[in-house]
């Protein structure tokens, strides 16, 4: 890869911060890290605290070419802490982007955006409407809109992933379908930061998973072509499966949590 842009990613010891920027420096790119804290042994360029806050925002992206905002509330949670956390702490982010002449943001947005979709006999689309499941998945509906309005008003690139379940291995029997591999991440990742990818994509955030019900076209589209399956967990997933549990709406269990409360 010729001269692979500057990253900053915020929310970087977050769960998929975590994995994602080792995997991203190992690809050759130069990562800048922004959290509220930082791991003992983390190491490079680190910034700490709040997304919230306009100053060190504009700092963090002095100099870099690309954002992966991934920082915020990742489950759900009171009003207030959505509000500032995943509201506030993205338009802070936009904002400055636009501020900074930084164009391409890729949005860690999720499938509880649109948790409440029922399965049906055709795959889901990446632009499914909106239909949160949680105060939690209304936050990412509102921050996908506000991405959206500074595609059109301010002409910033952003790809909107609507993520799954990215984790080592899918823990349960929804996740053999909802599953992304921390790889397939980062390859979602080098895909949406390529500067050739402009204007809005919503994408599936998902792995080639043979049980997937939600569709990988505009993943592939922007050269997203994931490698794994979760089918090689399957056997042993479906061993301990539990009855009881949602499989058949987008957000399996965020759509039972009482509203607020952190599940
Ligand atoms: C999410 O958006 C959460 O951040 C993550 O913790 C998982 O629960 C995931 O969705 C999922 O739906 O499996």
């Amino acid at each position: 890869m010729n001269n692979p842009p500057h990253l900053l990613v915020t929310g970087s010891a977050g769960a998929l911060g975590r994995e994602l920027v080792p995997r991203l420096r190992e690809a050759g790119y130069r990562v800048r890290s922004l959290d509220l804290a930082h791991p003992q042994d983390a190491t490079g360029d680190l910034l700490t605290g709040s997304v919230t806050d306009v100053g060190l925002v504009a700092s963090a992206l002095d100099g870099v070419d690309a954002v992966v905002h991934l920082a915020g509330q990742s489950r759900e949670a009171p009003w207030e802490d959505v509000l500032q956390a995943n509201v506030q702490g993205t338009w802070t982010l936009l904002d400055g982007c636009v501020r900074a002449g930084v164009r391409k943001v890729v949005f860690a947005s999720s499938n509880h955006a649109v948790g409440m979709v029922r399965r049906r006999e055709e795959e889901l689309p990446a632009d499914e409407q909106f239909r949160p499941d949680s105060y939690y998945g209304w936050s990412k509906s509102a921050g996908e809109s506000l991405a959206r309005l500074f595609v059109d008003r301010a002409g910033l690139d952003v790809v909107s992933v609507r993520i799954g379940s990215c984790l080592a291995e899918p823990g349960n029997v929804r996740a053999l379908a909802t599953w992304m591999s921390l790889d397939d991440f980062r390859r979602l990742v080098v895909a949406a930061v390529d500067p050739e990818v402009t204007g809005w994509h919503s994408v599936w955030g998902i792995s080639r998973n043979t049980r997937r019900w939600w569709s990988l076209e505009a993943g592939e589209a922007i050269g997203y072509h994931p490698q794994d399956d979760s089918e090689q967990f399957a056997e042993h997933v479906l061993a301990a499966a539990d009855p009881d549990e949602v499989v058949d709406l987008v957000g399996g269990p965020f759509t039972a949590t009482p509203l607020g409360e952190p599940n």
